[in-house]
């Protein structure tokens, strides 16, 4: 078998100055690198697999929002969460064998440290987005689970939730049928039931209002599942598409698209701002993450972020347990990226536990199962909500005469259906804020009064070495370089409502300063002045 993967890996040198490293999302970087990296990550989702009895492992060729030289890939562990952590570093450490040995003798390695039975055969399912490379980078991998033993089953174009889909449907049919279709008919089935009891009237009529909304989807692969979408969803329901341009890849993520929107804070190409009091929302390239924003009467764009969503999701399940009468455990895990506004509103309005973890959606979800409705999101808009076998058990046995309680425990029992429990999922998420609102009648501005938004600042530095900046707290606070952080306190200190931490980015050569402060102006000093400190 070794004598395969010799053979082809002399197809897929490494490139000789390069160190690759697994990070928050898998790897990541310029395209024309990761042709030996692909090839490896092929020949360790087949050992994965074997390592797990030869349960379906994912593997999705993405770069999410970065630019379209760019590319990525990770992989998806069989119950559709992220690849476990402690097979990073043997990632990683593949990853960087620079020659054929090394890679032979790495592999032998982890075959020995797992006591991986080579006779297993592998399960793979793969996807892409819709980027330029990931054909060529799609070959690459498939040389690598060829070298071993291993079934695999190319989906072709896919949002990244919809590959998390697929994998945990392959390894538990009770999920749903392991199929793209079969990830439009779960979500469009909850869908329309709930939209169904929420318009139903006492003479068991339906009262539908239309609700719209316009997607911006990053000219990435989210427009077409979308379009393939609409056809499943009740008539009541309009999606309407810009930046759909999946099929021009150099236009991905440019001058649009959810990070876009999140960091400059403004609408995106091909959205104007005529359309006053309308919801508007926007995808990443590969769909996992999504924000949505209005422009209000005075014409000013209001976004509604990761932490709106959260606190909206939040609002709407605390009223249906307290209407329910439900003793269940709730929680919102957030970031340091959190507005202090949204958190603030959590633990005092909403009387709800805030957990705070590192970025990155593996330590977000591994905190939210702790709680029987898990709520969690970052501010950039990457989220979902997790749901125990208790609180699925409570709703399941929940009886009543009452006609408004029947209801409500139906919406709840199909909207665990409706949410991607896997991962942040845009679509999913879209269509859960959408019957959300239609269940309150809420417009953008009612759901956007809740709390107001301190104002804040991102900021990216370049430094020579972004590893010496170490963080604790959830990232809140830096212990090296020693002394900076007392340096940022002082300076926090000095102006009202204030909060800046600084961390090394997951994913860039940069760290990253945020900075927030009850006016703008206080919050455009206190990060300029923290950022000084960084260089
Ligand atoms: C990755 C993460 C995202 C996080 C971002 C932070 C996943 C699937 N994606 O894109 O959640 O917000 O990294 O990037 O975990 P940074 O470390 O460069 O700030
Ligand atoms: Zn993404």
């Amino acid at each position: 078998m070794l004598e395969v993967i010799r053979l082809n890996s002399s197809k897929h040198p490494k490139p000789e100055s390069l160190e690759f490293s697994y990070g928050t999302a898998g790897f990541r970087m310029l395209a024309k690198n990761l042709d030996s990296v692909v090839f490896r990550v092929g020949l360790l989702a087949s050992l994965r697999s074997k390592a797990l009895n030869g349960k379906t492992i994912g593997i999705m060729i993405t770069a999410s929002h970065n630019p379209p030289e760019d590319n990525g890939v990770k992989l998806v562990d069989p119950m559709g969460e992220m690849l476990d952590q402690n097979w990073e570093v043997h990632a990683t450490a593949l990853s960087n064998c620079n020659n054929v040995e090394e890679l032979c003798n790495c592999l032998e390695q982890i075959i020995s440290f797992f006591k991986i039975d080579l006779t297993t055969c592998s399960k793979i399912v793969i996807a892409r987005d819709s980027r330029e490379s990931g054909l060529k980078l799609l070959e690459s991998t498939i040389d690598g689970l060829k070298s071993f033993n291993t079934e695999y089953q190319d989906f072709g174009l896919l949002t990244t939730p919809q590959l998390h889909y697929i994998v945990r449907c392959s390894n538990d049919i009770s999920f749903g049928e392991a199929s793209e279709n079969g990830y439009y008919k779960k979500l469009s089935n909850s869908f329309n039931n709930i939209f169904h009891y929420e318009n139903e009237n006492e003479n068991g009529k339906e009262n539908s209002t239309k609700i719209c909304v316009t997607i911006d989807a990053a000219n990435g692969i989210g427009a077409d599942k979308i379009v393939k979408l609409r056809s499943y969803l009740s008539e009541y329901v309009q999606l309407e598409l810009v930046n759909d341009k999946f099929m021009e890849p150099q236009l991905l993520n440019v001058a649009c698209g959810a990070d876009f929107v999140k960091t400059n804070q403004k609408l995106p190409n091909g959205i104007n701002s005529f359309n006053l009091n309308t919801l508007f929302c926007s995808f990443d390239g590969d769909a996992d993450r999504i924000v949505f924003y209005y422009v209000d009467s005075d014409k000013v764009f209001k976004l509604l972020d990761g932490d709106k969503i959260a606190t909206l999701f939040a609002f709407f399940f605390k009223k249906m347990l307290a209407f329910l009468e439900l003793d269940v455990s709730i929680g919102i895990i957030q970031t340091a990226y959190a507005n202090g506004s949204s958190t603030t509103y959590i633990e005092d309005n909403l009387q709800i536990p805030v957990i705070f973890t590192p970025t990155g959606v593996k330590h977000l979800h591994h905190k939210a199962l702790d709680y029987d409705v898990g709520i969690y999101f970052e501010a950039n808009g990457h989220g979902t909500v997790l749901f125990s076998q208790n609180f699925i058990k409570s709703v399941t046995n929940y009886q009543s005469n009452n006609i408004e309680k029947k209801r409500s425990i139906n919406i709840l029992k199909e909207i665990v259906n409706l949410i991607n429990q896997t991962v942040g999922d845009a679509i999913s998420d879209l269509l859960a804020v959408l019957v959300i609102l239609n269940f309150f009648k809420f417009k953008p501005s009612d759901w956007d009064s809740n709390y107001k938004d301190l104002p804040n600042k991102l900021l990216k530095v370049i430094v020579k070495d972004r590893t010496i900046f170490k963080t604790t707290n959830a990232e809140r606070s830096l212990v090296e370089p020693k002394f900076l952080q007392s340096k940022i306190d002082q300076l926090v200190k000095s102006y009202n409502k204030s909060r800046s931490f600084v961390r090394a980015s997951g994913t860039e050569n940069a760290v990253r300063v945020y900075a927030e402060a009850q006016d703008p102006k206080s919050c455009d000093e206190l990060a300029d002045k923290v950022s000084a400190l960084v260089q």
